[in-house]
């Protein structure tokens, strides 16, 4: 059978764009950068997306679409041997993000709602930080919510690559682009908001250690898409057309501005309401109510601001079952249908434990971890970095030559970069990203 290919270019680039841009920009970035100098952190950050991650992104493009094949038959169909392990660790790096993931963007759901019905509307800080412990520590709730986010997860994957993933992308990606710029203008324009925006663009190098550009590493894998086998599927659906070396450079620049964007929505109303920008994981449920609760019409742009969070989330979650559903549908004989559905049922209940873990189950915990640090851990600090150094090695070393010419393939003519990008996927990714890992197995 054909490989079904996306309808256009554009529709290519916002679902690809659509997987990259979720909850890792708007909720995970800003407090990163909030916790570790803003400007400083924004330069490191962008430096490593620029070199690593954007070459990365092109190996798993050049993966996928010369295969024309999920994550795992892509390794096996070009070269075979052991190396579809490094496609294993991808889709089981996808399993478990998911599980956890479509809880927290359960969350943006109920939070939706709850700024709808004025339930946020509270200038306090501490009471909100009230409100959000017990809802994600409530053992029904937060279960209800994930349940909803995996069947939304599911009824786009189901609906096929161009039908579903590609026509739910050109909806949802300018709406988020809309969102994100209204949320913008609001929050740059409050009195004080300068500062916030300083904050961002205004190094602070003397908090900078090798921890900082440990975590600077992991949040660009995380949040380009990257190990988890997303970019290798989306790659598959590629036409031999398309400029796949523009479309990577497309969508690291859209990721990254949407990034850069969301800390320029956040920062500048954390500092004008005198907030700390350093509040951790808690500034977008927490602290944000707080300083909607400030504004006028605030109820209104905290409902904006969670919508946007849950598109985001929603286009990402698409792209990481599309992983394990591609699998099932090219190697396994299931249908999409069946695998959507029994996959999404499966993934939702590895989610329960991680919810339940934030409340009733906090007591157990695995190496000190709960089980949601524990999915969190073994996915984003192992899985994606093993998964990132493979695949650089995998196209620098195995299929060097096949590769160069994939990149030719829309027009025939070798780039000139072609050698600084194999500069770095055959030296720097794999040493820089060995570095990481071992750093996060806290080996030194
Ligand atoms: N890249 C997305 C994000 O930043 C997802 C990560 C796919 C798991 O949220």
């Amino acid at each position: 059978m054909k490989r079904e290919h996306w309808g256009s270019r554009l529709g290519f680039i916002l679902a690809a764009a659509g997987s990259a841009v979720g909850l890792g920009n708007i909720w995970k970035f800003p407090y990163m950068a909030g916790e570790n100098g803003g400007g400083a952190f924004l330069i490191i950050y962008l430096a490593l997306v620029f070199t690593i991650g954007i070459s990365v992104m092109l190996a798993e493009f050049v993966i996928g679409r010369m295969s024309e094949k999920n994550a795992i038959g892509a390794f096996a169909k070009l070269k075979g041997g052991l190396w579809p392990v490094v496609g294993f660790f991808g889709v089981a790096a996808a399993f478990i993000i998911l599980s956890f993931y479509s809880v927290v963007a359960g969350w943006t759901i109920s939070y939706m709602i709850k700024s709808l019905s004025g339930a946020l509307a509270i200038e306090d800080p501490a009471a909100l930080g009230n409100i959000f412990g017990d809802f994600i520590s409530d053992p029904v709730s937060p279960l209800i919510y994930h349940a909803i986010f995996m069947a939304l997860t599911v009824l786009v994957v189901l609906a096929g690559v161009g039908s579903g993933i590609e026509r739910a992308s050109k909806i949802l990606m300018p709406a988020l682009f809309a969102l994100l710029i209204i949320l913008i203008i609001r929050s740059v324009t409050l009195p004080g908001g300068e500062e916030g925006v300083a904050f961002l663009l205004a190094p602070d190098f003397s908090k900078v250690t090798w921890n900082t550009v440990s975590d600077a590493l992991s949040q660009a894998f995380f949040s380009l898409s990257l190990g988890m086998g997303a970019m290798i599927t989306y790659g598959s659906y590629l036409s031999k057309k398309e400029n796949i070396a523009s479309s990577a450079g497309w969508v690291t620049l859209l990721d990254t501005a949407v990034a850069v964007m969301a800390g320029l929505l956040i920062l500048p109303a954390v500092f004008a309401f005198g907030f700390d920008p350093s509040a951790g994981p808690g500034l977008t449920f927490i602290t944000l109510p707080a300083v909607f609760a400030h504004m006028p019409m605030g109820s209104v742009f905290a409902f904006m601001f969670f919508l946007l969070l849950a598109i985001a989330a929603l286009t990402s979650a698409v792209s990481i079952l599309e992983v394990v559903v591609a699998y099932f549908v090219d190697d396994r004989g299931v249908s999409r249908k069946t695998a959507a559905i029994v996959i999404g049922v499966i993934i939702f209940a590895l989610g329960i434990p991680s919810s339940l873990s934030l409340g009733v189950m906090s007591d157990v915990t695995f190496f000190g971890k709960s089980f949601f640090d524990l999915m969190d851990f073994i996915s984003s600090n192992l899985l994606l970095p093993i998964g990132g150094l493979f695949i650089s090695l995998f196209v620098g070393w195995v299929i060097w030559g096949k590769a160069k010419e994939e990149i030719a393939a829309h027009n025939g003519i070798v780039p000139a970069w072609i050698s600084a990008w194999g500069l770095i996927v055959k030296f720097v990714a794999p040493v820089a990203i060995a570095f990481i890992l071992l750093k996060g197995l806290g080996t030194f």
